[in-house]
């Protein structure tokens, strides 16, 4: 294994870097100390022919005016809280709204925002960045003073490992994710629409006009939602399914069956042949395929087009503290949170 660290930039006097860890096979992860925003990951298709397969924006001054997510450690909370409101033994919290009425991925100061201290670990199977940051009271509105670990392992058999640790001092809501988007052709101008997606996921859940869970968990077989056989993303996208034409796309939270052996879900791009599996111990992963195109930053000095790539956030599912039967998202004093999200890449031909 092999770790490099540069500089990537400065923000407000403080330096930015980036590390790439690379493993035997030329496969690699790199990310940032902003954020703990990954901004690469090159894997090799079919043929050998090793390309970026994730969506970055190239300035951290786009990162910082704009907030695009991409690739960034998402939290405290991920998602929408609705109206920004939510008890804790009876105690009601308010947050600062960051999107209409809800607080989004985490208000105004999520995780994505902060510069983590960074630490290096590696091995003959296995190489490590461990980030770590310790949120204040009252960051972005919520209580305790929350310290937070999330290491990113890439291994030699090319899986991508996240561990989220947390502890606090009062208890709190702390739901973190990862929002990278893939796009496995390596080109972010061509869209994800053929990449066939397959969820080990029984359930969908419909969203309001807000993007905030209805309430219910729906079955999703026979529906466009149906990903139980693997399918291409436009056959979903391009229903006229009533949820779907609302976003233009999907953006929907999956109730996960639990892992067991096998993959939770599995992305496959027919052209190059490359393949991402994820398994997480959450119970849902949002899946948002980049309804919109965003021309207020540039990628290759183009806007960045519509379904330019798809977002697997494997998270508990959102607004849970609001929503009966969704999970629980509150850690409290003497608790230890950990969780594991791992994707694993590949190459086939169908
Ligand atoms: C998340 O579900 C949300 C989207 O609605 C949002 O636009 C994006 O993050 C930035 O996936």
């Amino acid at each position: 294994m092999d770790v490099t660290k540069k500089v990537f930039g400065y923000l407000e006097g403080q330096e930015v870097r980036e590390y790439t860890l690379t493993n035997s096979q030329g496969v690699s992860l790199s990310a940032l100390s902003y954020g703990a925003i990954v901004t690469q990951i090159m894997t090799p298709d079919k043929d050998g022919k090793q390309a970026n397969i994730t969506l970055n924006v190239d300035s951290l001054s786009d990162m910082v005016d704009h907030r695009p997510f991409y690739g960034a450690v998402i939290g405290r909370v991920a998602g929408r809280i609705a109206e920004g409101q939510y008890s804790i033994d009876g105690q009601p919290y308010s947050l600062p709204q960051n999107e209409g009425k809800s607080t989004l991925h985490g208000g105004f100061e999520g995780l994505d925002r902060k510069i983590w201290a960074v630490q290096t670990v590696q091995n003959e199977e296995a190489a490590s960045l461990i980030f770590e940051y310790t949120s204040p009271e009252g960051e972005s509105g919520f209580s305790g003073t929350v310290k937070i670990q999330v290491t990113y392992t890439l291994t030699e058999a090319n899986e991508w490992i996240i561990d989220y640790r947390a502890t606090t001092d009062k208890p709190t809501l702390f739901n973190p994710t990862n929002h990278v988007y893939f796009n496995l052709t390596g080109d972010v101008r061509t869209s994800i629409l053929d990449h066939e997606l397959q969820l080990n996921s029984p359930y969908f859940v419909p969203l309001n006009d807000q993007n905030i869970p209805l309430g219910e968990w729906v079955k999703s077989q026979g529906t466009p939602f149906d990903f139980s056989q693997s399918k291409p993303l436009k056959e979903a996208v391009g229903s006229d399914d009533e949820q779907i034409k609302a976003r233009s796309g999907l953006d929907h939270p999956f109730v996960l069956n639990s892992g067991g052996q096998g993959h939770q879900g599995k992305l496959f791009d027919p052209v190059s042949g490359r393949t991402v599996t994820f398994t997480t111990d959450r119970n849902s992963v949002v899946i948002f395929t980049h309804n919109a195109e965003v021309d207020d930053f540039t990628l290759f000095n183009e806007p960045v087009r519509q379904y330019a790539g798809i977002a697997l956030e494997t998270q508990t599912l959102p607004d849970a503290v609001n929503q009966e039967g969704f999970g629980d998202t509150v850690i409290r004093p003497g608790q230890d949170f950990t969780s594991r999200t791992l994707y694993s890449f590949s190459c086939e031909s169908h």
